[in-house]
């Protein structure tokens, strides 16, 4: 136990206590949370937050393709500007220093780096150096994902994630970063949310490339995670000092009856969303399950994908963000049966803190070779507004306080979590849904640009700075 409850009595800020009568965040006396060693940071992505779409050579990818597209994203909203923080990078920096975050997850944007024969855009690439370099400058541990969603609309053209081809043309782009950016950065992830890319974006169209075929998921899954394992060793010799793992989102099921049916329901929605990517992970198999789902989806699977995929990690990311409460659909399947009065966030997703510790617990119980977690995202999006200057979200605060307690009960049922990041550093491009869901612990304006701290910011900078003192 790091923490001592009588340091951190403060009488300007009695909440420094964590009384959870009197102080909507601060997590109590015994929660892991206080341990100095526990990463605590805010995480972004590329096309969510950059802009600058035409400059320096970038080239398009498959969301200024998608967002493009009439009646893709909610009010033709684009990642044209987002943020525009390819031009406000500093500040932007500033601000998470500002805030005493110790860590930063961002991406990198693939066709920013590279033209279409493989050549690096040194442009590009000085974008991210100077960003690292500032960071490191400060301080600030930095998480790079390769891939969060942005692929070059050329690769796309010749089939995208259903072409075996694209793995090793990322196996190519992840060499390129790193070589060029090994020293700046801290912890590589391939993938963020190989769920998304192959089920949303192959699976039912929701995102780019908009396409809805379950075959095609299944596919395209297959070849994200052989990008992955290929691109696992090479980042291994290029960057030897750095940390290497993977980021996926996981979804908690719940049985909406205690009916034999209902359970097997249950099991079925976390099989397609959890164990279709943990499986092959760490255990180097597709779960079988997963086609009695969806009959005759089984991808095309060359000898050795599979152990290339099963390649050991330092790490792996969770984000998590609901639960998903269903019911058996009669058949093979299952079907999502919404609860009713029931506490629900801007994107109309249910607060379920408890599903973060039952999946971190089931998942250390299912994989012995389970490496280290850290949450790189969870939180929540909220319709907040700027009024006289400060923005009260008070829903996100007491989502945050609630999610982080579930961490510390699955660390104190022995899973080996090492940090927290919250979605997101700032409000931004949330896909399909435009610029309308405000995920941010900044609230962006997009008319003027201009940042303005949340209160939920200003508690958990009040925190870090309590926990800091504790180690003097
Ligand atoms: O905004 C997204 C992020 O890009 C990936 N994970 C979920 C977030 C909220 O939907």
């Amino acid at each position: 136990m790091v923490n001592n409850a009588s340091a951190v009595v403060d009488a300007e800020h009695p909440s420094a206590h964590g009384d959870p009568h009197s102080d909507p965040f601060t997590p109590p006396a015994d929660s892991s949370l206080w341990r100095q060693d526990f990463l605590l940071g805010a995480a972004t992505a590329s096309y969510q937050i950059e802009g600058a779409v035409n400059e320096d050579g970038r080239l398009p990818s498959i969301w200024d393709t998608f967002s493009a597209t009439p009646g893709k994203v909610l009010a033709g909203d684009t990642g044209a500007v987002a943020c525009d923080h390819y031009h406000r990078w500093e500040q932007d920096v500033d601000l998470l220093a500002g805030l005493g975050l110790e860590a930063y997850r961002l991406s990198t944007a693939w066709p920013r780096v590279m033209d279409e024969n493989g050549a690096p855009n040194h442009k590009g690439l000085d974008f991210y150096k100077r960003l690292l370099g500032r960071l490191k400058e400060k301080n600030i541990t930095t998480f790079v994902t390769l891939y969060h969603w942005d692929l070059p609309q050329h690769l796309e053209d010749r089939g995208g994630w259903l072409n075996r081809e694209t793995a090793y043309r990322f196996v190519d782009y992840a060499d390129l970063m790193s070589r060029e950016l090994h020293g700046f950065v801290d912890a590589w992830a391939t993938l963020n949310e190989p769920w998304c890319s192959a089920y949303l974006g192959y699976g039912n169209g929701h995102h780019a490339p908009g396409l809805s075929n379950l075959r095609f998921a299944a596919q395209a899954m297959h070849h994200l995670l052989l990008a992955h394992g290929l691109a696992i060793p090479v980042l291994r010799a290029n960057d030897p000092r750095s940390h290497k793992g993977i980021v996926a989102n996981v979804g908690r099921g719940t049985p909406n009856s205690d009916s034999a049916a209902d359970r097997r329901a249950a099991e079925l929605f976390e099989v397609q969303h959890n164990a279709w990517i943990l499986d092959p992970l760490f255990k180097g198999e597709y779960p079988q399950d997963l086609f009695e789902l969806w009959p005759g989806s089984e991808p095309l699977v060359l000898e050795g994908d599979m152990h290339t995929i099963n390649t050991p990690l330092d790490f792996l990311g969770i984000n998590y963000y609901f639960r998903t409460n269903v019911a058996s659909d009669g058949g093979h399947g299952f079907k999502d049966v919404p609860l009713a009065d029931v506490e629900r966030t801007q994107m109309g997703w249910e607060v379920y803190p408890d599903g973060l510790r039952d999946l971190l617990t089931g998942f250390k119980d299912t994989y012995a070779n389970l490496p280290p977690i850290y949450i790189t995202e969870n939180g929540m999006a909220s319709d907040d507004k700027v009024i006289d200057g400060r923005v009260e979200d008070t829903q996100r605060i007491s989502f945050l306080k609630r999610h982080l307690a579930a961490v510390d009960q699955a660390i104190k049922a022995g899973v080996d979590v090492r940090g927290y990041f919250l979605w997101s550093l700032m409000d931004n491009f949330e896909w399909a849904f435009g610029y309308e869901r405000r995920f941010g612990i900044v609230h962006v304006d997009y008319q003027t640009q201009k940042r303005t701290i949340k209160r939920s910011a200003e508690l958990v900078s009040k925190f870090l700075e309590d926990r800091k003192a504790q180690a003097q």
